[in-house]
């Protein structure tokens, strides 16, 4: 009897759950570009690109290796519009009344799939380091879930640099070596690649159906298939690495990507395979071609972060995304959107996102989650913000990362304190203070730097919550001591420059 085969548009990889268990001689699979899936919320034009061309191509390479292939197009006439109903379409069209389904990686597609009116058999998505029973065993009876100790175990459970049951030169972070400020000049440039005749068919499609939303489609030089994905892979290993560590923290308006990988995208939809990546980071550091502190900081993102964010996405539930326990209610301003901005660094960080739907992990955490967390904006904008406007935002990984480590929203399960910071760290790891209308070293006044104003501001807002944290304390003692005209300064100046922002008024 046939079976559809489901493969979705983050899950392009041969090594797939679903057609891994199906039958190549009898079932067939389905793929569909629908109007849902690019307009639930509205992606980036780059995003929506990379993922219908490489859907495009793996479509055409399943085709190759004898699968039997049912490919909606956009445009198709017939096309339903949804997931769901391209399945009933094609279930009709074969006879078939069984789906295999690999787990889509957001609640929303889950819950649309369980209804469906066919038999559905949902495999786990096995393309991480835990299974969703490992980390729930792992969760279970733990106070408080830290990424350090399920980081530890993923090290062991792989033996990513491992020598016996020692982490590789003693330590299993290496992250003290891992904060210098930005360096003067970077000597990497990641790979991009010239649009194939398939890409610029998307492109031509893309900019008809999706100008009106946020970003530049153009230039567009986005990996699309799993031969360019590993030309990036090596170009990393190769060129950036070794440098990674030393500059993660770092933030330049010259450069939008220091000696960052670029693989995210890569890796969410399939095109690389994450632990095949980490060993490739290892190999380089065993032969001696990049530093530990480089190696383990990026095998730790991976099997550490990007494993746990999933781990807790799903163990959390559906409702994740509309916690907000700050009970933090402002609407997301319009420089978000790129509208101006006297803030820098918001303003190069928002710039280089709808250029590129890309920002790295120090420019999405301090710039404007910070500054999203400090002037209490609304978590679920924050949230549908991050998901639409980054190529490697999928709801499992984003969701965690914007509602739990960014916004504390979810009340501390991830951070077990927020990240805000003043102007000082920016500066520190950045050159942006250089050319901003504000200055960061004014803390009240018409010039103070929005952060030194809004960090006291949001500490004194949520004291009831943090006054105790012993994380915190230094922060609350510091103000203590700060003398009574100098506190009221920073609050009038504080609660000045935030009507001025509901006002819609040039910040
Ligand atoms: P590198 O700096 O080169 O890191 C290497 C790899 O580690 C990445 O490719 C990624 O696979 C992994 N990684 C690093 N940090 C994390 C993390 N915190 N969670 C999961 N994986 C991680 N990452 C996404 O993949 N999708 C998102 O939607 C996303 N949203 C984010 C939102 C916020 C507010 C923050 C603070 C972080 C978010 N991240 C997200 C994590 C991180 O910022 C990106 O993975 C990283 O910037 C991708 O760029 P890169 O490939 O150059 O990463
Ligand atoms: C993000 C996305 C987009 C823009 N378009 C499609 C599509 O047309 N067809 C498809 O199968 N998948 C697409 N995706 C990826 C899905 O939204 C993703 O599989 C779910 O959000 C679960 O992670
Ligand atoms: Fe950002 Fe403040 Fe620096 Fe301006 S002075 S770039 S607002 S941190």
């Amino acid at each position: 009897m046939t079976r559809l085969v489901l493969v979705l548009g983050d899950q392009l990889t041969p090594d797939v759950a679903a057609l891994k268990a199906a039958d190549k001689a009898r079932d067939v699979v389905v793929m569909a570009e629908v109007a849902d899936e690019t307009t639930y919320v509205k992606h980036h034009p780059k995003k929506i690109a990379l993922i219908l061309t490489a859907m495009r191509k793996f479509a055409a390479a399943l085709r190759e290796d004898g699968w039997d292939v049912r490919y909606t197009r956009l445009d198709d006439r017939e096309a339903s519009g949804s997931i769901a109903g391209e399945l009933l379409r094609r279930a009709e069209e074969t006879g078939a009344a069984r789906v295999l389904i690999t787990e889509p990686g957001e609640w929303r597609l889950i819950t649309a799939l369980r209804a469906l009116p066919l038999e559905t058999e949902m495999l786990e998505d096995d393309r991480f380091v835990a299974s969703h029973a490992e980390f729930e065993a792992w969760a279970e009876g733990r106070k408080a879930l830290r990424m350090e100790y399920f980081y530890r175990e993923m090290r062991r459970k792989t033996q990513l640099l491992m020598d016996g049951d020692q982490p590789a030169e003693g330590k299993w972070n290496f992250d003290h070596d891992n904060r210098k400020p930005a360096p003067d000049e970077v000597t990497h440039t990641p790979i991009w690649f010239e649009p194939d005749e398939t890409t610029e068919e998307v492109l031509a499609l893309v900019e008809a159906r999706f100008g009106n939303h946020f970003g530049d489609v153009r230039p567009f030089g986005f990996a699309t298939d799993t031969k360019q994905a590993e030309q990036a892979l090596d170009h990393f290993i190769a060129h950036a690495l070794p440098r990674f560590g030393d500059y993660q923290d770092a933030m330049l308006s010259g450069n939008k990507f220091l000696y960052h990988s670029i693989l995210s995208p890569y890796i969410n939809i399939g095109l690389l395979d994450p632990l095949a990546v980490c060993r490739r980071a290892e190999a380089a550091y065993r032969a001696g071609a990049a530093p530990i502190n480089a190696v383990e900081g990026f095998i730790r993102q991976i099997i550490g972060w990007r494993d746990y964010v999933r781990g807790i996405y799903f163990l959390e539930g559906p409702d994740y995304t509309n916690r907000n326990t700050l009970e933090q209610d402002r609407p997301l301003p319009g420089f978000y959107w790129g509208k101006p901005t006297r803030m820098n660094c918001v303003s190069k960080t928002v710039q280089q996102t709808g250029e590129e739907a890309y920002a790295h992990h120090i420019q999405r955490l301090m710039v404007t989650g910070n500054f999203a967390l400090l002037a209490g904006i609304d978590p679920h904008a924050v949230h549908e913000w991050y998901l639409e406007v980054y190529a490697d935002a999928f709801e499992w990984v984003e969701a965690p990362n914007v509602i739990g480590m960014s916004q504390f929203a979810d009340g501390g399960i991830i951070a077990s304190k927020p990240y805000v910071s003043s102007g000082a760290y920016i500066n520190r790891m950045s050159d942006y203070c250089k050319g901003c209308s504000y200055k960061v070293s004014a803390k009240t006044g018409d010039k103070a730097c929005p952060f030194n104003l809004l960090y006291w501001d949001f500490l004194l807002r949520h004291r009831a919550r943090f006054g105790n944290n012993p994380r915190m304390a230094q922060m609350y003692r510091t103000w203590d001591k700060m003398d009574q005209d100098r506190r009221e300064a920073v609050l009038r100046d504080a609660g000045r420059w935030l009507a001025r922002l509901d006002a819609g008024e040039l910040v």
